[in-house]
């Protein structure tokens, strides 16, 4: 990108709404402006709310009456001259007004471009962007918690402090190569290697985080299978509390995949219901089974439903054989149906396995099976004293941290000054990379191509 081209895009989805909004961005947006906008007011006015018609003006015809903003630049926030056109929420009108501002002057912008453009003008770190597109898309409070944090620039500042540490102990390491008969300039060894250790520890912590940032972010897919008629329909619509899939008597009832979100203790759990494991004659049945089984690969976890009244569970115990790389827990449903002794079987028969007792029917076990989702998502049930607005969610973020843990550890672990040295370097630049003071055209481009067109 050009830091001189003016972008445009709508920065409301498309689709009918009350107000829509098309964003201008860049040195001509002021220009663009006053030849797509007929106000009342004698001139624009910095953040003021101007009243008037959006027109073409080759044929000066009106396109839309609504608003004019206009955001002096780097008072904005991409940092460029903004203007805004507030008009009717419908999808053309959107998209004649976004033709005539690119007819004047603007090009359609890209993905994620005016966030790219606030990163580029140095408005907010690349974590901080980062967490933009996050906000925007989390569907728990605690995703939004999680990613508003690190907007605010949560994240940014622990990784602040790590480096201004490592800056700390860099400083005597390099006089003393620079004048060896000093030593480490007010600095003990012992000093050195604490400061090292408390890099190492902050590093290690943040690393662990990914797990549950990652989580929140993207929410857990999660697969709900087993044999016909376990009671997988009635699991799904128990966990979400509504009566989303058919349920009845007969086996091979479910044949589409029926998906939906719920909320587990502040996570998104993506949740798929599919059709019963079986081979059948019926076709469509059978593209439903087909369908469940594709669905494996891509699923992070998978709740193997299982009729607990049943004798025999041969059946299951081969299916569970396609899964042995999956997360799995065993949700033996059902459960109003037999005694302890069964129980005990089950447990018996299923060993080394995550296994939960439900009853669908009763509504027991639910909402032990949902910690049991939770601790197999986050690998921990998040303490109450970590700041979810700390957490990493991105393998290029949790790359950069393993990469600094690699250098500070080596650090300390070398006995040579100026290997130190480089190390300690090493580990600055990865951080620095972290929050994006340094960074390439690519990393960019593949971070702000997941964001949506207009933000
Ligand atoms: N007693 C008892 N019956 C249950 C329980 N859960 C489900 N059922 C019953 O079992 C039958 C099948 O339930 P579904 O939820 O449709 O089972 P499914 O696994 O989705 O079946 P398919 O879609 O055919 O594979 C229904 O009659 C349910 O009412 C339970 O916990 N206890
Ligand atoms: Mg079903």
């Amino acid at each position: 990108m050009k830091a001189t081209d003016t972008i445009t895009a709508p920065a409301t989805p498309w689709g009918e709404g009350g107000i829509g909004i098309v964003r201008i961005s860049g040195p001509l947006a002021p220009e663009i402006a006053r030849k797509v906008f007929r106000l009342k007011d004698p001139e624009i006015k910095e953040r003021y709310l101007h009243y008037g018609r959006i027109v073409d003006p080759l044929t000066d015809t009106t396109i839309d009456d609504g608003f004019l903003v206009y955001m002096k630049g780097p008072r904005s926030y991409t940092g460029e001259e903004v203007v805004e056109l507030h008009c009717h929420g419908g999808p053309l009108i959107l998209q004649k007004v976004v033709e005539v501002v690119i007819k004047n002057g603007a090009r359609l912008a890209e993905p994620g471009e005016f966030t790219k453009q606030a990163f580029l003008n140095g408005k907010m770190d690349l974590t901080q962007a980062e967490a933009v597109c996050e906000v925007i898309k989390a569907r728990t409070d605690t995703a939004l918690r999680s990613a508003r944090g690190r907007l605010e620039g949560r994240l940014s500042k622990r990784i602040h402090q790590l480096r201004d540490i490592l800056v700390e102990v860099l400083v005597p390491v390099e006089a003393e190569l620079d004048f060896p008969e000093d030593g480490l300039q007010g600095l003990s060894e012992e000093r050195f290697l604490e400061h090292l250790s408390t890099v190492e520890r902050g590093l290690k912590r943040l690393i662990n985080t990914y797990s549950e940032g990652a989580v929140l972010k993207y929410g857990i897919k999660t697969l709900i299978l087993g044999r016909p008629n376990v009671g997988k329909s009635s699991l799904l619509n128990v966990l979400l509390r509504e009566e989303r899939a058919i349920v009845a008597p007969l086996p091979g009832t479910t044949r589409d995949i029926i998906e939906d979100t719920i909320n587990i203790r502040g996570l998104p759990v993506r949740i798929m219901d599919t059709a019963g494991l079986r081979s059948t004659d019926d076709y469509v049945e059978s593209m439903g089974v087909r369908m469940a089984r594709q669905r494996i690969e891509d699923a992070e976890l998978v709740l193997f439903v299982l009729d607990s009244s049943v004798d025999d569970f041969r059946e299951d115990v081969a299916l569970l054989q396609d899964l042995r790389e999956k997360k799995v827990i065993i949700v033996a449903n059902k459960v109003d149906l037999v005694d302890d002794s069964t129980c005990g079987r089950i447990e018996s028969i299923f060993k080394g396995y995550r296994l939960v007792f439900t009853s669908a029917l009763h509504d027991r076990g639910i909402e032990r099976l949902k910690d049991s989702i939770y601790t197999c998502a986050v690998g921990k049930i998040c303490s109450q004293d970590t700041d979810p607005g700390e957490f990493i969610t991105s393998l290029r973020q949790k790359r950069a941290l393993e990469q600094a843990l690699e250098c500070v550890a080596r650090a300390k672990n070398s006995p040579i000054r100026e290997l130190q040295a480089e190390d300690i370097k090493g580990a600055l630049t990865k951080l620095s990379e972290f929050v994006g003071e340094i960074t390439t055209e690519d990393i960019l481009d593949r971070i702000f191509s997941e964001f949506c067109i207009g933000k």
